[in-house]
């Protein structure tokens, strides 16, 4: 029986490609700054996003708790939506190593904040009061469903930050399927964002691995920060090798993912006791609703690993399926065919 894992595509396995690599990688010590890989890496990951320097880190979560650390310091706050990533799923890292605070806002079901409510939420200086200093975002939105911020947004966003000397941190783990689904350059999406984390280790398939992108003065301060977390490594030219040809050959690929989110978010749709929004499926994530009161989500989700469909129960009523490299069209026709097989016997 083939496993058809869904449950996100940070279970993606490295290519061929990437492998080979790996294995004639040139290293160094990167801490020392002499690994000719990572640095080839961080030049072209900076190159490709349109900023002046980037920084190698371990994790999407590494990479946000480096930035935050490089932007604020302890007691100041960032503004950041009640259903991100750094908020939700990043063990609070900012407040216990930083002891940075932070202000949610509601996030709207596109993944958007209302500029309004984000500039309520900015402190007036006040003895009593944090300091407000950034404000992060997230393009993908992971909760809202791989929903997709556009450039125009993300520049109303910035602006409105510039025009209260804060700074805008964009948590672009899967920056790359927007750019995609929208078919822009990423580089407009992240053109006023003062910083910004992308993942190799996604859907672009890289074992391991996020960069930190921003300017020269920002990433020179962030690697400090990225030792301090204990995140300065030595011959990391043999994961970086992997990022490399994630870049190169597996952005484009992402469109596959898409229509496979799409053929599986129709096809989930049709089944009774199923329910999802399509026009929320906008890129690799498919977020849908168990509307029977026969099983629990938990136990959805066993009856389907059962018969080798894995996804994820993420709170409520609901489940997500992620579309990524190693998950062909046919793979979506048999987990539809498992999940109405699963729904009809209730
Ligand atoms: N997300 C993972 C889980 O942690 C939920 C997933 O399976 O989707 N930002 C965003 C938007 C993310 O979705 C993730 C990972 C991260 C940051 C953290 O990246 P890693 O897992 O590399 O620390």
């Amino acid at each position: 029986m083939k496993i058809i894992d869904l449950r996100s595509d940070t279970v993606t396995l490295p290519t061929p490609a990437m492998r080979e690599a790996i294995y004639q990688a040139e290293v160094g010590d990167d801490v020392f700054g002499e690994d000719p890989t990572v640095n080839r890496l961080e030049e072209m990951a900076a190159r490709r996003l349109g900023k002046e320097a980037g920084l190698f880190v371990v994790s999407g979560t590494m990479g946000n708790l480096v930035a935050l650390l490089t932007h604020c310091g302890r007691g100041d706050e960032f503004i950041v939506g009640h259903l991100a990533h750094t908020f939700l799923y990043e063990a609070g890292g900012s407040a216990a190593l930083g002891g940075i605070h932070h202000r949610t806002v509601l996030n709207q079901p596109d993944g958007t904040l209302h500029l309004a409510d984000v500039e309520a939420a900015i402190r007036a200086e006040n003895v009593h009061f944090p300091r407000t200093r950034l404000i992060c975002l997230e393009n993908t939105h992971n909760r809202c469903g791989g929903a997709v911020l556009t450039p125009e947004y993300t520049k109303a966003v910035c602006q409105l930050a510039q025009r209260h000397g804060l700074a805008v941190h964009l948590d672009g783990a899967r920056v790359f399927d927007a750019a995609v689904a929208l078919g822009v350059d990423v580089k407009e999406l992240v053109e006023d964002v003062d910083s910004v984390m992308f993942c190799l280790s996604k859907g672009l398939s890289a074992p391991v691995g996020s960069v930190i992108c921003g300017d020269e003065e920002f990433i020179c301060e962030a690697r400090r920060n990225r030792k301090i977390v204990g995140g300065g490594m030595r011959q990391a030219g043999i994961i970086a090798a992997a990022g490399i040809v994630a870049l190169e050959q597996m952005v484009d690929r992402l469109a596959e993912d898409h229509a496979s989110a799409r053929r599986l978010a129709e096809g989930l749709s049709e089944i009774p006791g199923l329910a999802l929004n399509l026009d929320r499926v906008q890129t690799n994530i498919v977020i849908f609703e168990l509307a029977s009161e026969r099983l629990t989500p938990t136990e959805l989700q066993a009856r389907l690993g059962e018969k080798g469909v894995k996804l994820l129960p993420i709170g409520g009523h609901r489940l997500r399926a992620v579309t990524h490299y190693g998950i062909e069209a046919d793979d979506i026709e048999v987990a539809l065919a498992v999940a109405r097989e699963v729904m009809e016997q209730l």
